[in-house]
């Protein structure tokens, strides 16, 4: 419904646009005809586009009025408040001064021949009170557009005012000048000169583009990433606590701190921490060590098809990295020949700061000749994976990525399959699970549990995995367990980047085949002895975590409890600069990098976030380091097993609600897990009080995060 209000608003006002600018180089036009007959001809051609410009309006204001009935109003207040009156009054004026003016001249010229207009025709045909209204329209419409890629949202009052202050001034000039037509064509007949008007429209428009290209170039400079910059370094946002009187003194506190240029150590009696600081257990003697090497190396995949890889140990995907529950890991990295450097991040572990692999903002990147070693426990039992944060959506797509695995301590009561389904989506060689881009054969014996751990890699792919033959349980979201999960059947679980899901069946007598996407070509095919027919593709609908499974833990907090923080997370697409660009960028709360939030908690806190997505794409945001309960979709609870997630698919039109317990200090990213949004600036982090970084990215850093 909001992709679909939201696109029609975005139709009508394009063809607003262009008719409104075509109506008013019409009705301006009608002073210079020559002769009655032609008047009357081209002023009755104006009905015409007063009736679609009023079609258009009406469709933009059913829209919008549609989306305040059925939406949030961060989707709404600027498009009801400010796109639908700037559609519906120049319409209205068209009405109401443009209309009667109209009639009058149709009737005074019906039935002429071709005579020449006289000084009352001409004067009718140059009224200000009958042209200008169709003139306002078509800068209404630039406003319009202005507004519907520059959306004012968050709101700011300098946003909406400053644009509509040169739209009154353009509009009183059009007045001026319309009026001194009309005194010319009462004087003499105009005559129509299209070179000349067509110089003065060129050089018009060259002056405004004079004009505005200074401030564009230099915000465009200005967007440029610095040679340094501090990660502590960004717009501080505090949030709105629920308690009015320690919102007051927050809010005081933000104009103190409105740009946090030093660390962050702000309130009273916080002492400041390094993120070097906040390791996990460097001494003791490891239960697992694993050694990735980031390396280069020639791979060829399952079809034939040949890559030039990054890899981790020469294989795409890296080694799965399976451990137990509270052992102490330890993991060294080192570089090889990546010549942008690499780093090691653990998806969806909650690792201590320090070991969480951010290049600029936990470590420096790992150039090629170095090495880095992570230590940590790991405390969260299910399905992770790790992957490169330095140039991450180069790295990943390239191959520097691999799964995680944490096993419970204590064996399952029954053993089980267990098959890692981690997709990519190679460049030029398309889908595959891991290396493997054809049918993959297992031999099962009916009666076996199965656990299938899907993990989606891709850039931009929402995946769908498709499980046919056997009805199955959705044991676990992002690596966190679910309870009382129920049977589905023909159900499509979908999984953008960085998403996980657990599933588990009981294997039956008749093959079962697991499809990635909706073809037969790449699939897992599970049978007595591994060969037999790949089922049709039964109808499906999508699963949703909202409702799935039955509430047996008690939540630590819910949509009732007291928030220290309340936070809001407006993702969109804009018009913006960024690093030296211009163009429509995805943006978080109506920035991109460095403008982005930084939002600043204190440990101990409870957060609450709501993300809302006034974009027109899907959007997986990631929280390092901390798991979010997810208490609402669109206003609605969420009911049955808690559902926690790292990676929360956020489609167009969605509000959520998240929260988390701030209990892992640090400097933590918070993106979207499209990398390639993300490396366009669709990044941010969460700020612990107190901790500092040592690390900058920056153009004369070798750190890219994204
Ligand atoms: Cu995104």
């Amino acid at each position: 419904m909001y992709s679909l209000l939201t696109n029609l608003e975005l139709g009508a006002t394009m063809l607003f646009v262009i008719f409104s600018f075509i109506a008013a180089g019409k009705a301006s036009k009608l002073v210079y005809f020559d002769t009655e007959k032609m008047l009357y001809r081209k002023t009755r051609k104006l009905l015409f586009w007063t009736i679609s410009l009023s079609l258009l309006a009406a469709a933009v204001a059913t829209a919008d009025t549609m989306l305040a009935a059925t939406a949030h109003p961060l989707f709404w207040m600027d498009r009801l408040l400010i796109r639908t009156p700037l559609a519906i009054l120049p319409v209205l004026l068209i009405w109401i001064g443009s209309f009667p003016r109209m009639r009058k001249l149709l009737h005074r010229t019906h039935g002429r021949t071709e005579i020449a207009p006289d000084t009352a025709r001409r004067r009718q045909a140059s009224d200000p009170a009958f042209i200008v209204p169709f003139q306002l329209a078509a800068l209404c419409a630039v406003a319009l557009f202005y507004f519907a890629f520059v959306p004012p949202i968050p709101f700011r009052w300098t946003a909406v005012t400053m644009p509509t202050t040169v739209l009154l001034f353009i509009a009183c000039l059009l007045w001026m000048l319309q009026t001194r037509r009309n005194q010319l064509a009462a004087q003499a007949p105009l005559v129509y000169r299209p070179w000349r008007r067509r110089l003065q429209h060129t050089g018009l428009l060259l002056a405004i583009a004079a004009i505005l290209s200074i401030p564009f170039l230099t915000a465009m400079e200005s967007s440029k990433l610095p040679e340094h910059l501090s990660m502590m370094a960004g717009k501080a946002d505090y949030g709105l606590p629920a308690n009015a009187s320690q919102r007051e003194k927050l809010i005081a506190h933000q104009h103190q701190h409105n740009q946090i240029a030093k660390p962050a150590s702000t309130s009273e009696g916080i002492t400041s921490t390094p993120v070097t600081e906040l390791t996990g257990p460097r001494a003791g003697e490891p239960d697992r060590k694993f050694t990735l090497t980031a390396q280069h190396k020639s791979i060829t995949l399952s079809s034939g098809k040949q890559l030039e890889a990054w890899t981790y140990n020469g294989e795409i995907p890296g080694p799965e990295l399976r451990m137990k529950e509270g052992e102490l890991i330890e993991v060294t990295l080192i570089n090889k020949d990546i010549e942008g450097g690499a780093t090691l991040h653990w998806h969806g572990l909650d690792v201590p700061n320090a070991e969480d692999g951010v290049a600029g903002a936990t470590q420096n990147a790992v150039m090629p000749g170095e090495s880095f070693t992570y230590r940590f426990v790991a405390e969260q039992v299910g399905t992770f994976w790790y992957h490169s944060h330095q140039s991450s959506k180069l790295a990943v797509e390239k191959g520097l990525f691999g799964a995680l695995i944490v096993e419970p301590q204590e064996a399952a009561a029954q053993a089980y399959e267990d098959i890692t389904v981690i997709t990519h989506n190679w460049r030029g060689a398309g889908m595959s699970i891991g290396a493997d881009q054809t049918v993959q054969q297992r031999a099962i014996a009916p009666g076996t549990l199965v656990k299938l751990r899907l993990i989606n890699t891709d850039d931009w792919v929402r995946q769908s995995y498709i499980l046919t033959g056997a009805p199955f349980k959705v044991t676990a979201i992002d690596g966190t367990d679910l309870t009382g999960p129920t049977e589905l059947r023909d159900t499509s679980l979908d999984l953008l980047t960085g998403g996980r899901y657990d599933v588990e069946f009981i294997m039956p007598e008749h093959p079962v085949f697991l499809r990635v996407g909706k073809g037969k070509s790449l699939g897992i095919l599970m049978s007595k002895d591994g060969s037999g027919d790949i089922p049709e593709l039964p109808a499906t609908t999508t699963f949703d975590p909202t409702h799935y499974g039955k509430a047996t833990a008690k939540a630590p907090f819910d949509i009732n409890s007291h928030f220290d923080r309340a936070f809001v997370m407006i993702l969109d697409n804009r018009f913006a600069f960024y690093n030296g660009g211009f163009a429509a960028y995805d943006t978080i709360n109506g920035e991109v990098f460095p403008n982005t939030p930084m939002f600043v908690v204190k440990e101990g806190e409870l957060v609450k976030t709501t993300i809302v997505n006034r974009s027109s794409v899907e959007h997986p945001m990631h929280l390092h380091g901390h798991h979010m309960l997810v208490l609402s979709r669109n206003e609605e609870p969420v009911t049955g097993s808690l559902w926690w997630s790292d990676t929360l698919d956020v489609a167009p039109g969605e509000v959520y609600e998240v929260a988390f317990r701030a209990d892992n200090p640090g400097i933590w990213m918070d993106h979207c897990h499209n990398l390639v949004h993300a490396s366009a600036g669709m990044t941010m982090h969460l700020m612990y009080e107190g901790v500092t970084s040592p690390f900058e990215v920056g153009t004369a850093t070798h750190n890219h995060p994204e």
